[in-house]
């Protein structure tokens, strides 16, 4: 299919502009003017299904025992927290089963986590006034940038066990930020500090091309991809 005003035009059917871009370019169309997530429709557009769990991170996976795990919660709050293990176990617990979708396009249907809402962090710490945007700060050094609303959504949390275990460190234990309705480089693993704060700061994908929000029902991949909360950059 090839709209008169198809930027591809002229070129190979099957050159890799044609195949990814306009494939990407002709959802996005589809999705234009429509509910942000229609129907039955479960799988954001460009993704596929798996079954596995591929594992992607910068490459070094810190080693964190649980008697040294510690979580900062500080910034634009009015209660900061500094929670061992123990003390961030004995907050509230919840289990949310859900769906992931990276931005390499898998997706996976039904993940059971186990932690702490989000909603249950903020009631323990009560975010200020000034508090618009939230920076999830690793123990590998990765950071990434989500605004409070985003970090708010109700099947938010940080999580310290899948299907009933405890998370594996491959994975991001022993404690991970999971945020479903949000592309997965936004849910952080080896979780180290959650800062609060006024004005947005974009995280190590952001400032490296990926978009500032990441919503895969709007395919908000790369910084150029529009929608709300796009820099422009
Ligand atoms: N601390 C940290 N968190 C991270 C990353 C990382 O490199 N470091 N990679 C992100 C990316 S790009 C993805 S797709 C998911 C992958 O999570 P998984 O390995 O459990 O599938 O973690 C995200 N969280
Ligand atoms: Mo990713």
């Amino acid at each position: 299919m090839s709209a008169p005003d198809d930027p591809d035009r002229g070129l190979p059917p099957d050159s890799k502009l044609t195949t990814t871009k306009r494939q990407w370019a002709e959802t996005r169309k589809f999705i234009t003017g429509r509910p942000a997530r229609p129907g039955a429709d479960r799988l954001p557009p460009g993704q596929h299904l798996v079954r596995d769990w591929p594992v992607l991170d910068l490459g070094l996976q810190p080693d964190i025992p649980l008697h040294r795990w510690m979580l900062d919660v500080d910034g634009a709050v009015e209660s900061r927290a500094h929670w061992t293990f123990d003390g961030f176990t004995a907050l509230p617990q919840s289990t949310v089963t859900t769906d992931i979708h990276c931005v390499t396009t898998w997706s996976r249907y039904d993940n059971r986590f186990e932690g702490v809402l989000t909603a249950d962090l903020l009631e323990a710490v009560r975010p200020t006034a000034e508090a618009r945007h939230v920076i999830l700060h690793a123990y590998d050094g990765y950071t990434t940038n989500v605004t409070l609303q985003d970090f708010a959504a109700p099947d938010a949390l940080l999580a310290h066990s899948f299907d009933g275990q405890p998370l594996t460190k491959a994975h991001g234990g022993p404690v991970r930020l999971v945020i479903p309705h949000l592309y997965f480089w936004k849910s952080a693993k080896w979780i180290s500090r959650i800062e609060f704060v006024g004005d947005d700061h974009p995280g190590f994908w952001e400032v490296r091309g990926y978009h500032n929000r990441g919503d895969p029902w709007a395919e908000q991949r790369y910084s150029d991809d529009g929608g709300e909360d796009d820099p422009g950059i």
